[in-house]
């Protein structure tokens, strides 16, 4: 679903794109889908957050995205996704051109060891400030990582395939990359509220318009 049917918004008013998913995997719910919805028509920096829904689907997903990225033309996009089992906002730094599928996505398919963009790199970094973003939630009180691997399912598809379109298609400047969140109290443990979620993504969106270039702070992974 999308607010807008097309991009009101000229380069005097740029686009924040923020996605998130259909439930998928028996949960009822995706609190990704929840926190975008909870930030349309924010306005941040001079931006306005426009959210849409991505279904859980391989190859469906990354059309439905790089349509809205060509309608809507926004100078940033930050797709959100549920990661259940992590207990932070988790900034992913990168994406890799691998889809392989533990479970089946909302259409049954389940690829393994596919590629996301066949003869594409690797991978790609995302192009978000993701330590100046890291440092703006954690100022907020909200627990939030950065995180070194989005996985291989259909998040990791499409933070791969944003990364890809912005290399193809994407204008100089535009910038792109991913938000992995917890679970919502009740649907399981670790959880996060979603007022707690909308606080840190919040601060984490100023602090990536704000932030041309990262900063250095410590937030490595050993293993
Ligand atoms: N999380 C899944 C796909 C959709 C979502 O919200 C993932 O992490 O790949």
């Amino acid at each position: 679903m999308l607010h807008h049917p097309h991009n009101p918004h000229g380069a005097s008013n740029p686009v924040i794109m923020l996605t998130g998913f259909d439930p998928f995997g028996g949960d009822a719910i995706n609190p990704s889908w929840l926190l975008a919805q909870a930030l349309q028509g924010q306005r941040i920096g001079g931006h306005t957050v426009v959210a849409a829904q991505l279904p859980t689907v391989f190859g469906l997903a990354l059309q439905r995205l790089t349509a809205l990225h060509r309608q809507l033309q926004p100078a940033l996009t930050v797709c959100l996704g549920q990661a259940g089992g992590r207990a932070a906002l988790s900034i992913e730094r990168i994406g890799i051109n691998v889809d392989d599928a533990r479970i089946p996505d909302n259409q049954g398919a389940q690829p393994i060891d596919a590629a996301v963009a066949p003869g594409g790199p690797a991978a790609y970094f995302a192009s978000l400030p993701v330590k100046a973003m890291l440092r703006a939630v954690q100022q907020t009180g909200v627990p939030c990582e950065v995180s070194q691997t989005a996985g291989t399912f259909v998040c990791n598809h499409v933070l791969y395939g944003l990364m890809h379109h912005l290399a193809r298609e994407g204008v100089a400047g535009m910038r792109g990359g991913f938000v992995h969140v917890p679970w919502l109290p009740g649907q399981g443990t670790p959880h996060l509220a979603l007022r707690d979620m909308v606080r840190g993504l919040h601060a984490a969106l100023w602090a990536a318009v704000l932030a041309r270039q990262d900063i250095v702070l410590g937030a490595g992974a050993t293993h």
